[in-house]
């Protein structure tokens, strides 16, 4: 790997936002492709973030910063990603539900998603069911991302899935759920269309369900 691309690589597993940003602009300035440097570095890096974590060896903390660090460097691509043509595999409406203001899983999942190329709709936090439907009929979503953090919201879920079944846009969207109490049986149970239990393997269902 180029030494530019490698430093990338591991400023976003330090976290390091100033060496992250710095070799992006080097690279864009050394005319490197902006797919290269998403893929091969900054996506690269993501996914070995993604690895330690399942294997103990990264905590949260670790992943925010990382995350975070990412994020800022992909601030730097983004307009130069448009330019070129690395296609979005799709849209995603991203929102924790009604009663739920825990927004830090919601984060890390929206910017590992945009960070594989998804275009992100963020609703934020509380977000009602009419909200989700809105974001399916006029702004595109083929994709819904709901997270829950409290067993007392979690029901929210399913009422979310009936507002959009009602509007009849069921077969329109794939919908994805995940948050700490979140299980996949109970995704099953409620009728979305898969659980994830962190951000790198939310990246990794995305793909599957809009493949
Ligand atoms: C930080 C925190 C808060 C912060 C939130 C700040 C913020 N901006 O988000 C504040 C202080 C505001 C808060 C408030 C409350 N909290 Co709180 N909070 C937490 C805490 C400590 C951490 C949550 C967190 O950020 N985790 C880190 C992130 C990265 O993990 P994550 O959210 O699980 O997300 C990951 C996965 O779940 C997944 N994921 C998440 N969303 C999605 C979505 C999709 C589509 C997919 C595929 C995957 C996915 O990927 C993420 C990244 O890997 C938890 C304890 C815990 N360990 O969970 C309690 C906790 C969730 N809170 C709890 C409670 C009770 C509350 C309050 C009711 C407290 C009170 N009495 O006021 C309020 C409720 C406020 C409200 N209406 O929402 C309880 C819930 C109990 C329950 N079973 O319902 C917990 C479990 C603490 C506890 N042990 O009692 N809280």
């Amino acid at each position: 790997m180029e030494e530019v691309l490698e430093n990338i690589f591991n400023g976003i597993l330090d976290g390091d936002r100033e060496m992250v940003k710095r070799n992006v602009q080097q690279a864009l300035d050394a005319s490197i492709s902006p797919g290269v440097i998403l893929t091969e570095s900054m996506i690269a890096a993501m996914t070995e973030v993604g690895h330690r974590f399942e294997a103990g060896e990264y905590y949260v903390p670790e992943m925010l910063i990382a995350a975070r660090a990412m994020k800022e460097g992909l601030a730097i691509l983004k307009p130069y990603l448009k330019e070129s043509d690395v296609k979005a595999p799709g849209r995603v409406a991203a929102g924790t539900v009604r009663g739920d203001l825990h927004d830090i899983g919601k984060n890390l999942v929206c910017m590992m998603l945009e960070g594989a190329g998804f275009e992100i709709v963020d609703l934020g936090t509380d977000v009602s069911p009419d909200k989700f439907v809105d974001a399916i009929q006029n702004r595109g979503a083929n994709l819904i991302a709901m997270s829950a953090l409290l067993t007392t919201t979690m029901p929210n879920m399913q009422v979310t899935i009936d507002a959009i079944k009602t509007a009849g846009l069921r077969d329109k969207v794939k919908i994805m759920i995940g948050g700490a109490p979140v299980t996949d049986n109970y995704a099953r149970q409620i009728g979305a269309d898969g659980y994830a239990p962190d951000a790198s393997r939310a990246v990794a269902l995305a793909k599957t369900l809009v493949a």
